[in-house]
Formats: C-alpha cells, structure tokens, sequence
C-alpha cells in the first residue's frame, strides 16, 4: 500500500461502483471476477454456463445476455463495495442511467472492437453529463494481438475527457502474457484466476515503459503545472505525486484512466480494485456533486431501483447519501408525499437478498415495503422534503406491441401487472388506444418489449397475446353530394319516422369534423336537430373503407317529420342513413398518419440510413452533423406511421446498435393504389 503513497487522500467509506460498457463486453463477467476474487463466491461461473451473479433473472439466463440492472455488494481489504452491473444492450439503458447519479465511480468494460466504438461513445456521454468519474477498463485482452498498443487511437474518439494510458501489455509470442503498470513502474504476468506476478522490467520492455510512462505523465501535467515543469527539466517526478495526479485528475473528471485485462480469467482484476480503492472518489464526493443537504443529520437515500419480488414484495434499492436507513424509517419523496415505512433492510448480492441491519451513509442496499418511493426518487427521513438530487428521464420509447391477456379473466391481474412492471420500468409506457380498445406496450426495442412480455408471464402470471398495434388509418372524401336519410318504421302501434336531407362537402386537411344546421320553417323541428347530429357522429366513426372519417362539412339542409312517430331516435337514424348511404357516393379516399422522424447515428452509417428511409416511403428532408457530435449525424424525414412501426430495429441493424430516432405525428395524407387497396381489404377481413 505504501508503494501508492496517497492514503492521505484515499476515499473512506462504503463505495458505489458502476460496471457499464457496449453490449456484451464483459461486464457480468468481470463482477463475476470481482466476487470471486473478494471471496464472495467460490468459484467464477460464467455466462455461457448459466451460473453468473449477475445474470440471474429467468430472461436473462434465457438470453445469455443482462436484462436489467442487478447489484452485488462484497467487500475488499476491509473496505464495503457495491457493484451495479448494468446491461450493455441499449434498450436497457435506463437502468443504467437512472443508477448512475447514485455512484462513486464507473468502470467503463469495453473491447477493442471497431464497431462497438459509437456505442462506448454514448455511454461515456451520458457519464460526461452526469460528470461521474470513469475508468476505462479495456477487457477481452486475451483475444487481442499487437495491434493493441493503439489503444488510445481506436478509443479516444469516443471519449471527450483526455484517456490516460495506465498499463501496458507485454507478450509472450504473439499473446498477452501480462502488463506493466506505468504508475507503479512494475511488471506483471498473468497467473489464471490467481494475482499476477512481479517480473523483472527490463531491457526493450523498460524502453517500451519510458516511452509509455512519459506520454501519461505528459497527459497528467495538461492539468498539474509543476509536473510540466518537472518534465521539461527532465526531472523524475515522485511516485507519490503521479499517484496523487492520477488520483485528482480521475475525480475531477479531467482524465480517463485506462487499464486492460481478461475478465473470463480475473486477469487484471486486482489493479482494477487497487485503483478503485486509492484513486475512485467516495461518498462524501458524491453527495458534494449531487448536492445533498442533510439537516441536522436527518438521512437521505436515493432509489436507483425498484424491484416487484415474487416473495418479499416491493424493494427499493436505495444508496444512502446521508445518515443512515433502518427498520421502521419513514420516509418522504421530494414531492412531500410519504413514500412508505421501511419494513426490512437487505443486502443484496444478485437475486439473493440478506437481511441485516440499518444501512450507513454511502452503502446500497434494498428498503422493503416503502410502497410509494419510484425509482429516481430522493428520500429523506427528515420533515421537509429533500431536493430530487438527480432527474433522468427515459428516453421517449420506440417500438410497440399490442397485448391482452391469453384469458379474459386475467384482465385485472393484467392490469396490476402492467402498472407494477411500468413502475419499475419507466423506460415502458402503456397506452390505453379508446379507439381500438387496445393496450399498446411501448418500449426501447424487440428485446425489451419481448423481456417485458416474458416477466408478464414468468413474474406476475399473467399469459399473454400480441399483436401488431393497428395504425392509425382515417378516410375522407373528395366530392360533394346531396343526400337524403329516410327513416320510417311502421310496426303496429307507434310507428317511427324520420327524414332529413344532408349536405355532404369535404374539407381542407386537418379540419376535422363540422356539422351545420340550415333548417328552415321547421321542416325538422329544433329539438331534433342534436339527434339528427348525433346520428352523423355514430356513422362516421366507420366509414365506406373501414375507418374513421375526418375533414369534412355536413349540413343539415332540409327533412320532414310527423307528429306522433317522430322522435330523438327516429331522427338519430335518419342522420345516420344520409351518411351511411351519402358517403359511398363522395369518392371515399383513405388517410394515413405522416410523421417526422428525426435519426440520429453516426456518420459512416448516413447513406445506409438514407436509403433504408426511402426503401420505407420516407421523404428525406434532408441531413445534417449532429451539433455536438463529432462524427455523428441528423436525418430528417417524412414517412408513413406503417414504416415507422419497426424503423427502429432496421436503424440499429444498419449503426451497430448505436442509431435511434424520434418521431411526431406531422400531417394525414391520402393513399392510394395497391398499398391503399391491401389496407382495406385488410380491415374487411378484419372485420
Ligand atoms: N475472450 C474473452 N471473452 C470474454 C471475456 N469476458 C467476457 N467474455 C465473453 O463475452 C461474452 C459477454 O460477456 P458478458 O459478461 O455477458 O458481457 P456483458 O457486458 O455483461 O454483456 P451484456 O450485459 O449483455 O451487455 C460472454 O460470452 C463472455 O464469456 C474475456 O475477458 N475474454
Ligand atoms: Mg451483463
């Protein structure tokens, strides 16, 4: 310890550490190193084999991939660490974001992987933003050859903040036995699942070394002065300072550290947690950058998720920024409302949960039972509420599926499953369409949307049917007519009579519907005048196509009655047959939803994206840099709500993961031709 010189400056106190990074590039696995190095577990499972901490949920077993943010706590020279294995894939990426205010430090996994380049982009954006320290951990370096000494080349692009460099690999043949450590000066070989050893640094390896160490120490001295005068004078700069530099410049945010290994082999695992406990910032950082204010000592945690247990009921994991959080707290959101009791504190290691004792400022843990505390939410245990300390907002969801439940009776439980599932997944939304009647899921992808249906089944029993949500078709008409709606009715006794003449003209788009009454010496007497439009209301709800119709002008121009047959609903039908029988005759054309989609995606993809858009009736508007965004770019364009339905899976297929879009309802334009005739013959079979 001694040889790191600044425990005058090490972080006290339980630390939070995030384990992020592109899809698939070891995250799981290194958590998995890291429990079974601190002890943990016993032996280091794997993905493949089914047996990780971290994925351990039924649908993230089933996909071999994580679905949802899992958390370990262990402990390392004596020192608490939770770790927050988020999942790589960006249609989970709001469990990442909504934990990440909550952490100390994020261990960035990635690859030296060209095309996983954009995706680590993004996620260091989002770290750069929330301005939480990071280190880069370069993982999977068994498989790399010598090609790895251009680490910086390949990665620096996506990270805005200045990489530093802090080990370097060393081989034997074409592979990589093992690392130096520029900070330390030492040399080391990988041993399997065993700390790595000491070696000699000598001959070509210590020139390979100087050369290393001078350009971070050049790095380091952008921000620190006196070490550039050191190195101008061609001075050796102590230990101690490179350590402290590093140790300042990482929670500063002002450099990137970066450091290399093997998780499938816990190789280099043990200088990741070395850095982690001398250079990572703690508690009391965190709670400065996210500016908590603990009156008189009174506890403050933040819930960065929550959990439906099939057993224990609601969990919010929770990290305590001030204070502490025992049994029988209560609690209040920053909105001043009571967000529960805590009826239960627990330490959690993947999906086993431990009961224990009042949890101290700076440890996560899960809080039992405080049935209205969201995930995001800051809490305090004091009289006024605490200021939310962080706000993320899902990203506005992309993909949709309509579902109901395989069984009727299973409509409430649907229901409370739904509201459950959305609570603990805000990145979901669910919208009741009053039109069709439909319940459309909306989330960030297929395997969201899949894992969500899957959870509804697995989790809270509910078995479920989907469907393609329906587009949103309208029609209109394109010629005016007169028409006449008659009804009369004669079946013994009170006979039913109604009779009114309509005139049917369209309207400009987007005028809607409008009804006009230019009646006369009472032909149709006033108090039947609302029914006669109630009746025109009815029958426009499903017009000549199929659809509702919109944009058009009806006039209510002339009719007759009789004294005693007539009345509300004689002449509601009598409405109802002018359009019925009206309409077919006005040129009925069909609508469908326009919108504006915007993608974003970088920019080697652009031509893909462009001609993807127009294989899908998109109309370009045109294309433009992302502002911000060095090699990124913005395509704007037109396109059909039935393009739009699945454009995202296409866009992440052509940008490696990394593209994603907006939309918004533009305009309703008129369709013809094939497309038009399959629409409707669609709906009639439909029907
Ligand atoms: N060769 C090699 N493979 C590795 C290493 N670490 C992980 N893998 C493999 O990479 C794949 C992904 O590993 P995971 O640990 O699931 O990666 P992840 O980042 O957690 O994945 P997601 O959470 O789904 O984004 C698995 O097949 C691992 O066995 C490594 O150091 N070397
Ligand atoms: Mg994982």
């Amino acid at each position: 310890m001694a040889a790191n010189g600044n425990n005058g400056t090490r972080a006290t106190g339980p630390r939070a550490v995030a384990l992020v990074g592109p899809f698939q590039s070891g995250k799981t696995t290194l958590l998995e190193a890291i429990l079974s190095r601190t002890g943990v577990i016993q032996r280091q499972g794997t993905v493949e084999g089914g047996n990780t901490v971290g994925d351990a949920s039924k649908e993230a077993r089933h996909h071999r991939m994580s679905v949802e943010l899992s958390v370990a706590t262990t402990t390392f020279m004596g020192d608490s660490y939770t770790f927050l294995d988020c999942p790589g894939s960006v249609e989970f990426v709001h469990d990442m974001r909504a934990e990440l205010p909550a952490i100390d430090a994020a261990i960035v996994v990635c690859e030296m992987d060209e095309k996983k380049v954009p995706q680590l982009q993004l996620i260091l954006r989002e770290l750069e933003d929330q301005k939480i320290p990071r280190i880069l951990f370069v993982n999977k370096i068994d498989k790399a050859d010598a090609g790895v000494h251009d680490v910086l080349k390949l990665l620096q692009p996506a990270s805005r903040t200045k990489l530093v460099l802090r080990q370097i690999p060393t081989f034997s043949g074409d592979l990589i036995s093992g690392f130096v450590d520029l900070a330390l000066e030492r040399a080391f070989v990988y041993k399997e699942h065993a700390p790595s050893q000491v070696v000699p640094l000598e001959g070509e390896l210590a020139d390979r070394e100087k050369t290393a160490r001078f350009s971070m120490l050049e790095t380091l001295a952008d921000h620190d002065d006196e070490l550039m005068e050191q190195l101008l004078e061609d001075i050796q700069p102590p230990r101690d300072k490179v350590f402290d530099d590093l140790t300042r410049e990482l929670r500063e945010g002002l450099v990137c550290p970066v450091l290399m290994g093997t998780a499938i082999r816990a190789n280099g695992v043990l200088r990741l947690m070395k850095a982690l406990r001398h250079e990572s910032p703690g508690i009391a950082d965190t709670a400065k950058r996210l500016g908590v204010k603990a009156n008189g000592g009174d506890s403050v945690a933040y819930v960065l998720k929550t959990l439906n247990t099939t057993h224990g009921g609601k969990m919010s994991v929770a990290r305590v920024l001030a204070g502490q959080a025992g049994d029988g707290i209560t609690f209040l959101s920053s909105d001043g409302d009571e967000a529960g009791r805590v009826a239960g504190v627990f330490k959690l290691v993947g999906q086993n949960s431990e009961k224990r004792g009042p949890a101290a400022v700076g440890e996560v843990v899960a809080l039992a039972k405080l049935d209205k505390a969201k995930t995001g939410d800051t809490l305090t245990a004091g009289k006024a509420p605490h200021a939310q300390v962080a706000k993320v907002e899902p990203y506005a969801p992309v993909l949709a599926i309509a579902i109901s439940a395989k069984e009727r009776k299973d409509d409430v439980k649907l229901g409370q499953a739904l509201h459950k599932m959305a609570e603990e997944d805000p990145s979901i939304t669910i919208v009741h369409n009053p039109e069709t009647h439909e319940v459309v899921l909306w989330g960030q992808g297929e395997m969201h949307l899949r894992v969500a249906t899957e959870r509804l089944s697995d989790r809270f029993g509910v078995a479920i049917e989907r469907r393609q949500p329906t587009v949103g078709y309208r029609e209109t008409i394109r010629k005016s007519i007169t028409q006449r709606g008659r009804h009369k009715k004669q079946s013994g006794g009170h006979g039913q009579f109604g009779d009114v003449v309509l005139e049917i003209k369209p309207l400009p788009r987007g005028s809607g519907f409008q009804f006009e009454e230019q009646i006369t010496g009472g032909v149709v007497p006033r108090n039947y005048i609302p029914s006669v439009e109630e009746g025109v209301i009815d029958a426009l709800k499903h017009g000549p196509l199929g659809f509702p119709v919109v944009d058009l002008h009806v006039a209510l121009i002339d009719g007759s009655y009789h004294t005693v047959d007539s009345s509300d609903m004689a002449f509601r039908t009598a409405g109802r047959i002018g359009i019925v029988e009206g309409l077919p005759q006005c040129q009925p054309v069909l609508l469908e939803p326009i919108h504006l989609v915007e993608i974003v995606c970088p920019s080697e993809a652009t031509a893909k994206i462009n001609a993807l858009m127009s294989g899908r009736r998109g109309q370009i508007l045109g294309f433009d840099t992302r502002e911000g965004w060095d090699g990124w770019d913005v395509v704007r364009a037109k396109m059909p709500e039935a393009e739009v339905g699945d454009l995202i899976v296409e866009i992440r297929s052509a940008t490696a993961g990394a593209g994603t879009f907006t939309f918004k309802f533009d305009h309703m334009a008129e369709l013809t031709g094939r497309t038009a005739d399959q629409i409707v013959a669609a709906r009639r079979a439909a029907e």
